[in-house]
């Protein structure tokens, strides 16, 4: 049961309004929001978040069997973030796998209890949108059940545009061929000012927005994610996040928000100072608060460790990816906690337990398939 947030009111009045909203399930604002970073200290905004989570959900944690599948870190962008365009620039250590081979992993996975295969990666020339319905089409014909969560809307936009196929008429065909879900990578920060610093020729925010509506309309489901923690303000985070509600708004398909803690190592923004323990929590708690009709929030381990994963599920977070093999390299490249991260369902489960939550495996779209 959520505890009590009335005792808050008395010991930090300043928060007066924006608990009441909180008890009253009225949705804070931007200014509200900004509050809230400014001024909100740690634990207060932990009680709050904490509340609004188990009130949600109780103790449950969530946490799927996936595994994944980067196609290739050679990408045609030059975000400064990302270790791979630099890798690209230089020419070194490119990878491109085959339909075989990722079939092949795909069948590496034969007799395994995963539920979905998650598919990302670099935005190369040579892989268009009909090499990946061929791709999605024999995974469905060898696996028929796996859930294929697949490619950015920065990806999705690439292939479109090369292919001259208008979002709608790119999105059936993915769908038709067996895409059933995207992730959320490739938001970063919506802010055009931001964007044009940090990864100037991707799509941009608008086109990131349309493409998941365009999904939406199409009954698929998809995550968000926020790459915070480098040049952006607080009031860039929020800008960020409220497109993101007021979209969720329109079309409710949004499953999970996943803020991704900016990494600085051996990339072009290395020289920016990683925020700290504290700042990623208060961050957590805030995204809780605010994207107030985003079921889940959740905390990707293999980027921030294990034990701190385990803090931010008192901090707002519910549900904790990369359980079985996660071989992303795009953040172990970043300088990630996790260099190797791979974690049995038993070990997920004891992360769990150990911080007296309740451990619960998940399919892609949140129905139960086990309660330990
Ligand atoms: O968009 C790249 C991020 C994202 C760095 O939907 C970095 O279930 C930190 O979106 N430091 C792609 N982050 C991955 C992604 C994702 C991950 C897990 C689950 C889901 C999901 C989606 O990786 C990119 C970018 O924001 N990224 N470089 C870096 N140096
Ligand atoms: Fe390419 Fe994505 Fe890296 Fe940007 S973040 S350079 S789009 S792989």
């Amino acid at each position: 049961m959520a505890g009590d947030l009335s005792i808050l009111v008395q010991t930090s009045p300043h928060l007066k309004n924006i608990v009441q909203k909180i008890i009253d399930r009225v949705r804070i604002s931007p200014e509200e929001g900004l509050y809230l970073f400014e001024k909100g200290t740690l634990a207060e905004l932990g009680t709050m978040a904490n509340f609004i989570r188990e009130r949600a959900h109780g103790d449950i944690t969530y946490f799927n069997r996936n595994f994944h599948i980067e196609p290739t870190n050679v990408c045609v962008f030059s975000c400064k973030f990302c270790s791979y365009s630099k890798l690209y620039a230089k020419r070194e250590e490119g990878w491109e796998l085959s339909i075989d081979e990722m079939l092949d992993k795909v069948k590496s996975y034969d007799g395994q209890p995963i539920t979905e295969v998650h598919i990302v990666g670099g935005v190369h020339p040579k892989m268009d949108i009909y090499f990946f319905e061929e791709l999605i089409k024999k995974i469905k014909a060898h696996r028929p059940g796996l859930h294929v969560k697949g490619f950015t809307a920065v990806e999705l936009d690439y292939m479109f545009r090369k292919a001259k196929l208008g979002r709608m008429e790119g999105m059936t065909l993915l769908h038709n061929a067996g895409l059933d879900s995207l992730p959320g990578g490739g938001a970063e920060i919506f802010d055009k000012d931001i964007r044009e610093k940090i990864c100037a020729d991707k799509v941009d925010a608008e086109g990131w927005l349309d493409i998941h509506a365009t999904a939406h309309k199409l009954g698929m489901h998809s995550n968000a994610t926020m790459l915070y923690g480098h040049v952006e303000s607080y009031a860039h985070r929020i800008d960020h996040m409220e497109r993101l509600r007021s979209l969720q708004d329109e079309t409710k398909g949004f499953n999970t928000f996943i803020p991704l803690k900016f990494r600085n190592f051996d990339n072009e923004m290395s020289h920016i100072p990683e925020v700290s323990s504290i700042e990623d929590m208060k961050l957590y708690a805030i995204a809780r608060i605010y994207m107030d009709n985003f079921p889940h929030i959740k905390a990707y381990w293999p980027m921030l460790g294990r034990e701190q994963a385990q803090l931010t599920l008192s901090f707002g977070v519910n549900d904790l990816d990369g359980t079985i093999d996660d071989s992303t390299k795009i953040y172990s490249m970043a300088g990630s906690e996790e260099q190797n991260p791979s974690l049995s369902t038993e070990e997920l489960v004891t992360l769990i337990k150990q911080v007296g939550r309740k451990p619960v495996e998940r399919d892609t779209l949140y129905h139960v398939i086990k309660e330990y």
